[in-house]
């Protein structure tokens, strides 16, 4: 079958209002790009004539600009799930202009094969190519895209020229049955393939291909700094020590690794530290450390959901690409967050807290409670089912006005029982076994910055008699504070007695 060729603007005024759109990708990577930014210029028009057009859009995780921006910013979203990491539409969640579902990454494609979640009648899918019979190969990353492309009445594709078709074969295409009839995830080892390299359809959904010739709108990293260079040593130091002592097997687990400059960071003092050998990724975001590691001899294989690269890494593996299909491998977040795999293959996942408490809890999400930052992305999803699951954070922000650790967490992500070790720029707190009361000390005296320990130790005195010692009047006094004076450390225990 021909696929009929049409234009971005074409394709946009396909959609109507309260439509609901599933979008390949996963972050920036593998997102389309030309519909949605034409989508969002109609949208403004339309909104201009006073006529609504707002529709639900699922994707891997955060998308590039051209998605979340684009359509935030033309108030063009009704609902969005999992995650996003855009400011406008940040402020548009915020500003309750959009709802906002946060899911586990893991969770989403079985939330919409189950009908828990509106169907989507739109897939919008990025490709490198497609063939006649509808098998389509995906490019940078494959997110949620299998589910979406079974899921949905009609597909738009856009073809993008810049990824080379030869990244065909790169993907791993599997989706699972649902209960009662599911099995077991049949990957042993991160280089396990279980599925085919395409997305197979029924070409007569393909309602018309879209070409473009665009690269993915990943950000560039922060850079990273004395802070988040030695809570990559410490990282490093604690794994090390780990495997001394027999409890990491001396040929290493897979890693898990968030996204951001600490993980860009941890990555980069596991490489350089020589008692650590080369090991496996099992991840969901391949950054540009992995790539590095990789070159480096210290990476040997990678799993992962996404290539969400910075251009010249990209460019890097487009121009070796037959070398690097033996070394990298892309899934559906399904099976690259699956929490039975995670359990399986002993994952070290380590990830960023925005905000810890001294019993263990952590918040990835809200800022002081209330304003989202992100999402709960695959945190949890590898946190929960890890072999060990490491959380890290810089022991302040804002100049130190913020703690990240602080009594009680103001929302909570990630529960003391799924926590097992806590790393800031100060040390290391292991809280594997310790009652409340042990945790809270050492992640005072190992983590807390400073200038905020003798405040700690004061509330540990205000703690109610029982098992874990808060104080239900102080517990939030750190927001509180910041709240009505801009600094946590100007908190005064006698405000909340
Ligand atoms: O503010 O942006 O105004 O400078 O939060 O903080 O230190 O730059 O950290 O970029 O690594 O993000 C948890 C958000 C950390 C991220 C989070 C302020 C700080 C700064 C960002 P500015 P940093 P990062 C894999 C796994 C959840 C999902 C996840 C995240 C800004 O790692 O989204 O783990 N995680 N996914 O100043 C108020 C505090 C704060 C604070 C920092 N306690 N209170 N503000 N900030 N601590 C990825 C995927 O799932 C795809």
């Amino acid at each position: 079958m021909s696929y009929k060729k049409i234009t971005a603007e074409e394709a946009a005024c396909l959609i109507k209002d309260n439509d609901v759109i599933g979008f390949s990708g996963f972050t920036a990577a593998g997102c389309p790009k030309a519909v949605t930014q034409a989508l969002a210029v109609r949208a403004e028009a339309e909104h201009a004539k006073g006529n609504p057009l707002k529709i639900g859009i699922y994707t891997g995780a955060s998308t590039g600009d051209s998605i979340d921006g684009a359509l935030a910013r033309a108030h063009a979203i009704k609902f969005r799930s999992p995650y996003q990491s855009n400011k406008d539409l940040r402020t548009e969640l915020n500003s309750h202009g959009a709802h906002y579902f946060d899911l586990h990454l893991s969770e989403l494609q079985q939330y919409l094969r189950y009908g828990f979640l509106p169907k989507p009648n739109w897939a919008i899918l990025e490709a490198c190519d497609i063939t006649e019979d509808g098998k389509i190969y995906l490019t940078s990353a494959v997110g949620i895209s299998p589910t979406v492309a079974h899921l949905a009445d009609h597909i738009i594709i856009e073809l993008n020229q810049y990824h080379p078709k030869e990244l065909a074969g790169m993907h791993d295409i599997y989706e699972v049955a649902d209960p009662p009839v599911r099995r077991e995830i049949p990957v042993y080892k991160p280089s396990d393939r279980i599925g085919v390299p395409y997305i197979q359809v029924n070409p007569e959904k393909i309602v018309g291909i879209v070409d473009t010739n665009l690269p993915n709108e990943v950000g560039a990293f922060t850079p990273s700094d004395e802070v988040t260079n030695q809570i990559g040593l410490n990282v490093a130091e604690f794994l090390s020590k780990e495997m001394k002592a027999g409890r990491i097997p001396a040929s290493f687990l897979p890693v898990q690794s968030g996204v951001g400059n600490v993980a860009n960071a941890v990555l980069g003092a596991m490489g350089a530290n020589e008692d650590i050998p080369p090991f496996e990724v099992y991840t969901e975001v391949i950054q540009d450390s992995v790539v590095q590691l990789m070159k480096e001899g210290n990476v040997k294989f990678a799993s992962g959901c996404s290539l969400t690269l910075s251009t010249p890494a990209l460019e890097e593996i487009y121009q070796n690409l037959s070398k690097y299909k033996e070394k990298l491998l892309l899934r559906p977040q399904e099976i690259s967050n699956s929490p039975e795999v995670a359990r399986r293959l002993g994952l070290i996942s380590i990830n960023t807290a925005l905000e810890a408490d001294i019993f263990g809890n952590i918040n990835s999400t809200h800022v002081i409670g209330t304003k989202m930052m992100n999402g709960i992305g695959g945190s949890g999803d590898f946190c929960r089912n890890a072999y060990l699951s490491i959380f890290t954070t810089p022991s302040t922000a804002k100049d130190g006005k913020i703690s990240a650790i602080v009594p009680m967490v103001s929302h909570v992500d990630h529960s003391e029982h799924s926590v097992k070790i806590l790393i800031t720029e100060h040390g290391i707190a292991d809280l594997r076994g310790k009652s409340p009361i042990q945790r809270a000390e050492e992640i005072i005296n190992n983590c807390v910055d400073p200038q905020y320990q003798d405040l700690f130790r004061q509330y540990l005195n205000l703690g109610q008699k029982g098992h874990t010692p808060q104080n239900m009047a102080a517990a939030l006094a750190f927001h509180d504070t910041f709240n009505k004076k801009g600094d946590m450390r100007l908190t005064n225990w006698e405000d909340y007695k």
